[in-house]
């Protein structure tokens, strides 16, 4: 039940295309959610007919408003000064480039926008060059810029201005210049590359910047991806499709020449997981994204709920049910290989004693996120060992608890990458940092190895060294008496509030 609609444009053709996917876009027009239940295909092109033509008169009608507004501004709209704040005012018919930020560049190309991937991996803009310069600008549209290895991997844009006459002579120019789909909604072009293929990454990296650089268009944008992946596309396809009404574009992988009226190449990135409410357009919090999150797995969880329903009609499944709701639940995510809890047995025993509903989540990299987001969006507690499974504490429902279980040698990134982040988002936030004789490294070299005694020694050299010797051959076992201590912390504060 799933249908996206765009406007092709070849020539001076128009041409209206309704599409049905079983895909996971589901892109209804003008929050028309409720009618796409019962309406055909027909009927959703006629309506989407009807929706046009009144675009088409509201545009008219409203046009000298819009006008009015913009000359004010200079520019379409106020989101530069939060995208790509340098380029405030970028005016129709240039490009403009903000390389001010430590973590990434952004981009804005106003006017007549024309991706070229086949000859060139370029994206023009076409104008009347008249007396401006032709500055060409290149750009890696990835987060971490500051890492000059991994975006040695990503795919460079060229952002090239091109005279506006050579735009009309088709056939010209191999035809490339011709719109093969023209859309009438901006651009994002953002890669998939570099370290995606990490939780970590493609949230912090990926997702999260996606959001802060789109969520103000109100899903009439078009996301363009460099390095794309279809693996991504069916992972983050439920996210995806709350963000924009169409289905991204390989940017690579689809040689027609895509158009619009204004592009955003690269992401906005603030921090570490988060989202910083002063540098978004109206205040949108990291809650605002994680309800992106929620409306994105409904769809399939209440799948998951109704077929568990009709299976448990003949079972006792119940009674468990039921007793779940009664305690606060406890979600241990479980890890396998390297810093492992050794003793999660135990823990689940511990834990269960003093009162709580336990349940161990192993996440791999094929586990669907829909599960992981129901399972934490329904507990009290997350605990887990430092990594980048950590990064599911965005699937916690505010005001719930998070320990973080923190090998030696680990803090400074456990804190920055996941503890800070999540007091922003209005976890009750527990550091568990380990003793010497919890971790397994104390048995293999003993106290006095500096291993043991100066783990700062290491980690100064270097990540690598840090992931050689405490992120890759470390395990912990808990000292449960130790333990008890936050995790009954963790029981109170839930009790208060169920
Ligand atoms: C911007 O410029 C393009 C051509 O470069 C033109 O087609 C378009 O109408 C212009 N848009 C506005 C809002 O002036
Ligand atoms: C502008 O620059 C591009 C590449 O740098 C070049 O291909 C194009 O011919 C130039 N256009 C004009 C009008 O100089
Ligand atoms: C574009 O074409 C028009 C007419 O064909 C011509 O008058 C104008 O000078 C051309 N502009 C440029 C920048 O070449
Ligand atoms: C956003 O926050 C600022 C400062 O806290 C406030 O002045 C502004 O009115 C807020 N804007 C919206 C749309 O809530
Ligand atoms: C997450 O939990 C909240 C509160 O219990 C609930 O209202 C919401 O529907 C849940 N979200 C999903 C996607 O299940
Ligand atoms: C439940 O039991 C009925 C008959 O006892 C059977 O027809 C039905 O298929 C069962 N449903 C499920 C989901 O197992
Ligand atoms: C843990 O990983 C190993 C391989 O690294 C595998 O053989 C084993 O089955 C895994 N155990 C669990 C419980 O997943
Ligand atoms: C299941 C398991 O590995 N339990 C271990 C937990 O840690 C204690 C030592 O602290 C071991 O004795 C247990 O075997």
């Amino acid at each position: 039940m799933v249908q996206y609609q765009r406007l092709i444009r070849k020539g001076e053709k128009l041409r209206v295309s309704v599409n049905e996917k079983g895909g996971s876009f589901a892109g209804t027009v003008a929050g028309g959610g409720g009618f796409s239940k019962i309406a055909k295909p027909k009927i959703i092109l006629v309506l989407f007919l009807s929706f046009l033509s009144c675009c088409y008169i509201f545009s008219f009608s409203s046009f000298s408003l819009l006008n009015a507004f913009s000359r004010g501004a200079q520019g379409f709209g106020p989101y530069e000064q939060f995208i790509a704040p340098l380029c405030s005012g970028t005016s129709n018919g240039t490009i403009c480039c903000d390389r001010s930020g430590f973590r990434s560049d952004v981009c804005i190309m106003k006017g007549d926008v024309r991706t070229n991937s086949a000859a060139s991996s370029s994206v023009f803009l076409f104008t009347s060059l008249g007396k401006k310069t032709n500055i060409s600008q290149k750009i890696k549209p990835y987060t971490r810029k500051w890492e000059t290895s991994v975006m040695q991997t990503v795919q460079q844009l060229n952002l090239v201005y091109r005279d506006r006459n050579d735009s009309s002579v088709s056939e010209s120019d191999d035809g490339h210049n011709i719109c093969d789909v023209f859309y009438d909604v901006p651009a994002v072009v953002f890669s998939t590359g570099g370290y995606t293929g990490n939780v970590y990454h493609e949230f912090n990296d990926g997702i999260i910047p996606l959001f802060i650089t789109s969520q103000h268009f109100n899903k009439k944008v078009v996301f363009v991806i460099v390095e794309y992946h279809s693996w991504w596309v069916m992972k983050y396809g439920d996210i995806v499709s709350q963000l924009s009404y169409y289905p991204p574009v390989d940017f690579n992988g689809d040689k027609r020449t895509h158009c619009f009226k204004e592009a955003i190449v690269g992401l906005k990135i603030h921090d570490e997981l988060t989202v910083d409410s002063s540098l978004m357009l109206g205040n949108k919090t990291i809650l605002d994204f994680r309800n992106v999150l929620d409306r994105a797995y409904w769809p399939r969880i209440r799948g998951l709920i109704q077929e568990e329903e009709l299976e448990a009609v003949n079972k006792t499944v119940k009674r468990v049910r039921e007793d779940r709701f009664k305690k606060p639940k406890l979600v241990i995510l479980s890890r396998n290989g390297s810093r492992e809890i050794l003793n999660e047995s135990l823990l689940v025993e511990l834990a269960e004693e003093i009162g709580f509903f336990v349940e161990v989540l192993r996440p791999d990299k094929t586990t669907e996120l829909a599960k992981i987001y129901r399972c934490l969006n329904s507990s009290n507690v997350m605990i887990g060992v430092h990594g980048a499974a950590m990064t599911h504490f965005l699937f916690l429902k505010p005001k719930t608890v998070f320990i973080q279980i923190i090998p030696i040698g680990t803090e400074w990134a456990a804190e920055t990458y996941y503890g800070k982040p999540a007091k922003k988002m209005g976890l009750k936030y527990i550091s568990y940092k380990i003793k010497p004789k919890e971790c397994s490294l104390y048995d293999e070299y003993g106290k006095n190895d500096p291993i043991i005694r100066d783990p700062k020694s290491f980690t100064q050299k270097g990540w690598d060294c840090t992931k050689k010797i405490y992120l890759e051959r470390q395990n912990v076992k808990l000292d449960l008496k130790r333990f008890k201590k936050p995790l009954s912390r963790a029981y109170d504060f839930s009790m208060k509030r169920i």
